[in-house]
């Protein structure tokens, strides 16, 4: 997941459309928001690849939360922007 994010990024330099497409993929049921056990999927996914293996349920919440910024319980659009920000910094630095 984050070669092909890593590879999204360098042959698409309009981060707003790669942020959109890593959006996309995570919400596999297309509500335009990425619900809890969507987001744990993808997470966890980036978390073993990282080497870390899979997330406790603790570690989520706390990384749910924080992303969750107006706390409804899902992440849209423009709360993903933020946390993808910084994953793209890490990418292509
Ligand atoms: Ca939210």
């Amino acid at each position: 997941m984050l070669s092909e994010i890593a590879a999204k990024l360098a042959s698409n330099p309009n981060r707003e459309q790669v942020a959109k497409s890593v959006f996309d993929s995570f919400d596999t049921n297309s509500s335009g928001r990425i619900e809890k056990s969507e987001m744990k999927v993808a997470m966890n996914r980036i978390a073993t690849e990282l080497g870390g293996g899979e997330l406790t349920d603790e570690q989520f919440e706390r990384g749910y939360a924080k992303m969750d910024q107006n706390s409804d319980g899902t992440v849209d659009f423009e709360e993903f922007k933020v946390m993808i920000s910084g994953l793209f910094d890490a990418l292509s630095s």
